[in-house]
């Protein structure tokens, strides 16, 4: 598959991955995420490949799913289709160690996205958000999930319900949990390949082991909260609001939500 939205370089055994539309912040089309899906899929099941690095530009990690390609769609186009739902799931289905290192931007999907890694490392100029609710719509892909169990049910709340008004900076992420480490963001592609290449070396079957493990402690009654999630998140295209959010963003306008 030839990729046209991310880049990908291997580096001894660490697989980097660079999602790559810079003129749209990184926004995840579906286009984007059919091919991150297939690239980490390739990668998983790679025996050279030892370990995933997953970054963005030094402005936008990602600034979330593509509001663009949202717009139009209805509850029915995306209930029938299961919108966007397949290729979000690679990540979380990854087997191998996968570090997400952001830099800048991680905004709704973004920060959902860089949620489904297995750690965080942020350069000191990233931002956690999820902006969902100034759309009309709710995060989608486990961010009411997700965001409560690493950084607490407060600071998980007053970001879903003040979304752009409660971004998350590095070095609260870090004293939060919801990262691992701050790094000056010149260094932080090369500790995020220094850390993978340490993990490289380990042992692959018990580091998925490990892995396995770790990740089960967030997933009991986990899985039934994202199903439910999904299904109010696709609800929210049967609302005027929704219409409104989007077209305001498009638009370059305050938006005006009637609560319908
Ligand atoms: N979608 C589409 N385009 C985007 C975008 C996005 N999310 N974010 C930015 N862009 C585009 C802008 O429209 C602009 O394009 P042009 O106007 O130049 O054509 C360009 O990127 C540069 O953006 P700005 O001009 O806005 O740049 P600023 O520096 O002024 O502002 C910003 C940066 C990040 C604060 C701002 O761009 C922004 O607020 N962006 C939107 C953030 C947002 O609301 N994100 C949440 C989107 S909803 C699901 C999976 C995932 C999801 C749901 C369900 N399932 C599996 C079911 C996820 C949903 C979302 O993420």
């Amino acid at each position: 598959m030839e990729y046209k939205n991310i880049k990908v370089v291997i580096k001894d055994s660490v697989g980097l991955i660079t999602l790559n539309r810079p003129k749209a912040l990184n926004a995840l089309s579906p286009e984007l995420m059919s091919e991150l899906s297939h690239c980490v899929e390739t990668l998983d099941s790679d025996s050279k490949i030892g370990c995933l690095v997953l970054t963005g530009s030094s402005k936008a990690f990602a600034a979330g799913a593509d509001i663009k390609e949202m717009r139009g769609k209805s509850y029915m186009d995306v209930y029938k289709s299961d919108f966007i739902t397949k290729d979000w799931e690679a990540v979380s289905r990854c087997r191998k160690p996968i570090i997400a290192a952001v830099a800048g931007y991680a905004l709704g999907g973004g920060c959902e996205l860089a949620m489904m890694c297995d750690f965080i490392l942020a350069g000191e100029s990233a931002k956690f958000g999820q902006p969902e609710i100034n759309l009309g719509v709710i995060p989608g892909a486990g961010g009411t999930q997700r965001l409560p169990r690493f950084v607490g049910k407060s600071k998980a709340m007053e970001m879903v319900l003040l979304g752009q008004d409660r971004l998350m900076s590095a070095t609260e992420a870090e004293r939060s949990g919801l990262v691992s480490r701050v790094i000056s963001d010149e260094k932080l592609i090369e500790e995020a390949l220094r850390t993978a290449g340490k993990i490289c070396k380990l042992s692959m079957p018990i580091l998925m082991m490990a892995k396995e493990s770790v990740k089960r402690a967030y997933e009991v009654n986990m899985v039934e909260g994202v199903r439910f999630e999904r299904r109010l998140f696709h609800s929210t295209f049967s609302t005027q609001d929704k219409e409104e959010g989007m077209a305001a963003f498009v638009e370059k306008r305050p938006p005006n939500f009637k609560d319908k």
